[in-house]
Order: C-alpha cells, then sequence, then structure tokens
C-alpha cells in the first residue's frame, strides 16, 4: 500500500486518519476533499509536503474521482455530511454526497479493481432504550432513522452490494461518536466546551438522557488502519471504545473540569426524531484485529480535548458565531 486516496481528509476523523498514516506508515497520501464549511485544511498543515497532497474536488463528481481512484492502491473513503442538525434543516447534500458521493467512488473502484475501505457509523443500526442491555455488532440490522444516518446506510448497502455483485475489495467499519481535536464546534463536545470557555453554559436537548458511545478519535484512526491492513474483505467491523455516557453526564463533566457549578446546565428543544442510545461491541476487532483503544480515561482526555480547544480559539471563533446563530433560531 504505497498510495492512499483518503476522501474526507481534510475533515475531523479524516484528518486524524491522515495524520494517523503519516505517523505509522510510509505511504503517500492524497486528500479529495469538497473544502465544506465543515473542513478544516488547517488540520493537515505540517505534515510532509512530499507526501500528503490535497486535491480539492467533489466526490460525486466522477470526472475528479475516476483518475485519483486510477492512481491508488487504497481508497479509504470518509468524505460526508455529517451533522444531523444539518440534515433535518436541508438533507439534499446529504443525499448528494453520502449516497451519490459513494455511488461515484463505488463505480471507480470497481472500473480499477482498488481496495476500499468504507467509514459508516453506530446510527446505522438505529437507537437502542435507555435500559436495554444489548449493545450493536456488526450482525445488527440496519434501521436508521433520520435523515443523516438513512443517507449513511444507503452507503452501507451500495458497498455490501458492490461487494457481493462484483467482487470488489472492500471492508466497512461502523464507528460510535468521536471526539478529539479539530472536531467542528457544530457538534456536541466542542459546542459545550467552547459554550463553557465563552462563559456560557452547555445546552444539552431534551431531557439530556441520551447515550452517546464515545471513542477519542486517534483510537477510530487506528482501527481504520489496522482494518485496511488486515481487515478480511467483505467484513464489517464495530469500532467503539466502551465509552457510554448520557449528554448531561459529559455536560457536567465540561463544568466541572472549568471549576464550575456541575448543575449550571441549559435543557433547550429537542432534536426531532432524536436517537436515545448508541451502544457498540467491539469484540470482533478487538480479537480479530488486536486492536485496543489507548484512550481509556474519558475525563483525562476530554481535559485534553479542552485544553486543545483552549489553546485554538483562533481556529474555531470565526466559525462558532454562524454556528450559534443557526441554533439559536431553532431554539437550542
Ligand atoms: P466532518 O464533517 O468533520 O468531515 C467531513 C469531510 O468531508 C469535510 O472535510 C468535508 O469538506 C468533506 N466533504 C463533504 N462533502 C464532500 C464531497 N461532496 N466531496 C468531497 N468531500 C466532501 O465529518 P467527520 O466527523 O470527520 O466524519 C467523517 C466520516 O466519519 C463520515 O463518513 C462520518 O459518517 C464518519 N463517522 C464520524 C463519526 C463522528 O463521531 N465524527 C462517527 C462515526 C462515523
Ligand atoms: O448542542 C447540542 N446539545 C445536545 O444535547 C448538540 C450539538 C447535540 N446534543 C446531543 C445530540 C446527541 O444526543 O448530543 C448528542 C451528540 O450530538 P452530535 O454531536 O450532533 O452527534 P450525533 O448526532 O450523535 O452524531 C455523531 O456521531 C455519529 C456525529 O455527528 C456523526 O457524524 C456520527 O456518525
Amino acid at each position: 500500500m504505497e498510495r492512499v486516496l483518503v476522501t474526507g481528509g481534510a475533515g475531523f476523523v479524516g484528518s486524524s486518519f491522515v495524520r494517523h498514516v503519516a505517523a505509522h506508515t510510509d505511504a503517500a497520501v492524497t486528500v479529495l476533499d469538497k473544502l465544506t464549511p465543515a473542513a478544516s485544511p488547517e488540520s493537515l498543515a505540517g505534515l510532509p509536503e512530499d507526501r500528503v497532497r490535497l486535491v480539492v474536488g467533489d466526490v460525486a463528481d466522477p470526472a475528479v474521482v475516476d483518475p485519483l481512484v486510477g492512481e491508488a492502491d487504497a481508497v479509504v473513503h470518509l468524505a460526508a455530511e455529517s451533522h444531523n442538525d444539518n440534515a433535518l434543516e436541508d438533507p439534499a447534500p446529504f443525499v448528494n454526497t453520502n449516497l451519490v458521493g459513494t455511488f461515484t467512488l463505488l463505480e471507480a473502484v470497481r472500473r480499477h479493481g482498488v481496495r476500499l475501505h468504507h467509514v459508516s457509523t453506530d446510527e446505522v443500526y438505529g437507537d437502542l432504550d435507555l435500559d436495554d442491555p444489548a449493545r450493536f455488532t456488526e450482525e445488527s440490522a440496519l434501521r436508521p432513522s433520520s435523515p443523516y444516518s438513512a443517507s449513511k446506510a444507503g452507503a452501507d448497502h451500495l458497498v455490501r452490494a458492490w461487494v457481493r455483485s462484483f467482487g470488489l475489495r472492500a471492508t466497512i467499519s461502523v464507528s460510535s461518536n468521536n471526539y478529539g481535536p479539530w472536531q467542528h464546534v457544530e457538534k456536541f463536545v466542542p459546542r459545550q466546551i467552547t459554550e463553557v470557555l465563552e462563559g456560557r453554559r452547555p445546552r444539552v436537548y431534551g431531557d439530556g438522557r441520551h447515550v452517546r458511545d464515545w471513542i477519542h478519535t486517534e483510537d477510530h484512526s487506528a482501527a481504520v488502519l489496522a482494518i485496511l491492513e488486515r481487515g478480511r474483505i467483505g467484513e464489517t467491523y464495530v469500532v467503539g471504545a466502551d465509552g457510554e455516557r448520557s449528554n448531561l453526564e459529559v455536560a457536567q463533566a465540561i463544568l466541572r473540569l472549568a471549576g464550575r457549578d456541575p448543575a449550571d446546565v441549559e435543557h433547550v428543544a429537542d432534536r426531532p426524531g432524536h436517537d436515545r442510545r448508541y451502544a457498540l461491541d467491539a469484540a470482533k476487532l478487538r480479537t480479530e484485529l488486536g486492536w485496543e483503544p489507548g484512550y481509556h480515561d474519558f475525563e483525562m482526555a476530554l481535559a485534553d480535548t479542552m485544553h486543545w480547544y483552549a489553546d485554538h480559539a483562533d481556529w474555531w471563533r470565526p466559525r462558532k458565531a454562524a454556528v450559534e446563530a443557526a441554533y439559536a433560531a431553532r431554539g437550542q
């Protein structure tokens, strides 16, 4: 694997993966990214210029995608519209990028016979009740409940069909919620961290008892590389780090780390159709590929993430006003 094409490599998880590949392999990386408002090309700064290059373009444009796939040994597909609240406002770009973009890439990969890894999300499995002891595994049925997760599940179905029908050499990873540096301030953890850094209150949707299964983005990146290098073709691997926490617990932890009253949380309008709980059992990834998360102490890693945001206000502050204006318009 000498040349890797990473779609969405200027985003939060994608840039973490590119940094991981640059640090742990000798591969040359081409990033294909449309540079939507979610992107941060700054997150790729400082990587060796002879090994990492950025091509600005749309993954749903065959004229851009085909030649890039043709010169790659492997493709890792992360390009996506990724924020549930944006999909509820306007689902059109989610269908275009997540479904048509994946289809476009699959056709190029099929033409050139290139190895593909597709990055997906636990949201494709729908949600669990709070009192259900079950966790999602690779065997769980795809039952998406939101426009974003439906577009991702559709992409997963396409990948699985291309493997079965055309013999594509592809794997899929299904990760839980990521946190860490360079995550856009529209997302829960950075939104609450930056609200608290600005002296305001964290805002949780509804009763705040919704549960997410948190994993550090570096652990996700290491899992994706392990699957790319050693995963069995045609297989799906669930990626999770046993990090279940309610949104209220995370908001309270951020307040505590800032030396504030942990009860100082604001409850705002709930997200329509809000999934109650996600939880993943990553036993297959651990036993088959020997992957283990490196981050075990969520509060400590959250503290490091808070420090990172405190040190990178020049990056997030220009984005924050537009994000908060959109939330305010929805009473959130
Ligand atoms: P992100 O929004 O931070 O980054 C997405 C990147 O894709 C951006 O750089 C954006 O410019 C790019 N992009 C969007 N549309 C494009 C298009 N049409 N053509 C080319 N590039 C385009 O999202 P993220 O959180 O980094 O998520 C990356 C991937 O990981 C997504 O596929 C997402 O479904 C998956 N994932 C994310 C999480 C998470 O918690 N963040 C968890 C599981 C899976
Ligand atoms: O201000 C907020 N208050 C709040 O209570 C925001 C922004 C979110 N929330 C809640 C909604 C969710 O229960 O926090 C939880 C996390 O919200 P998001 O950060 O929007 O993530 P989620 O909807 O769970 O999806 C994320 O994980 C799976 C990523 O955005 C997806 O790209 C990934 O696939």
